[in-house]
């Protein structure tokens, strides 16, 4: 079993009924229980900035899914939402990423390869992944950093 930290954004379109059409979706999928999502927040878009506002959220579950299955399955879900990849860093209907994985026994999962790297390679850059992360994990540390203090210190 592991449990997932996903990462939800949407600046195109219907945001809103993107990202929760998508979490029916999880929702009811037979590998997937204890789906729960943060609250949605509006961002300025970061990196690639002549782009429309975004929706980001968080959404932790678990799974017996390996993290290449969740991969899949996440990716399913943005097709689903008629995603097109055009833009690096560009608009989208839904972007899934997924940030944390944690094992059975609770430890953290680093994984590299061509398609997939967890923690996601830019999660403790950006506030728009952190702010609802924090709402669902307070007391997440990372390199000996409280989530709560890194808000602080990318605020300034
Ligand atoms: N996603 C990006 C690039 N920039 N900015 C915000 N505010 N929210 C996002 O989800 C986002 C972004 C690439 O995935
Ligand atoms: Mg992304
Ligand atoms: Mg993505």
């Amino acid at each position: 079993m592991y449990t997932y930290y996903i990462s939800v954004g949407s600046n195109m379109g219907d945001k809103r009924g993107y990202i929760n059409s998508a979490f029916q979706s999880l929702q009811q999928h037979e590998a997937v229980s204890k789906l729960v999502a943060s609250a949605l927040i509006e961002t300025e878009p970061w990196g690639y900035t002549e782009q429309d506002t975004f929706v980001n959220g968080m959404w932790s579950c678990e799974s017996t899914l390996e993290p290449h299955q969740m991969l899949s399955l996440i990716q399913q879900l943005e097709q689903e939402a008629g995603r097109k990849r055009l833009i690096h860093w560009g608009p989208r209907t839904l972007d899934l990423d997924i940030i944390l994985v944690y094992d059975t026994e609770g430890m953290l999962i680093s994984l590299c390869d061509e398609s997939l790297v967890v923690p996601h390679p830019h999660f403790w850059e950006r506030t728009f992944v952190l702010e609802p992360l924090y709402q669902l994990l307070p007391t997440f540390t990372y390199k000996g950093i409280k989530v709560v203090d890194r808000l602080a210190q990318l605020s300034v």
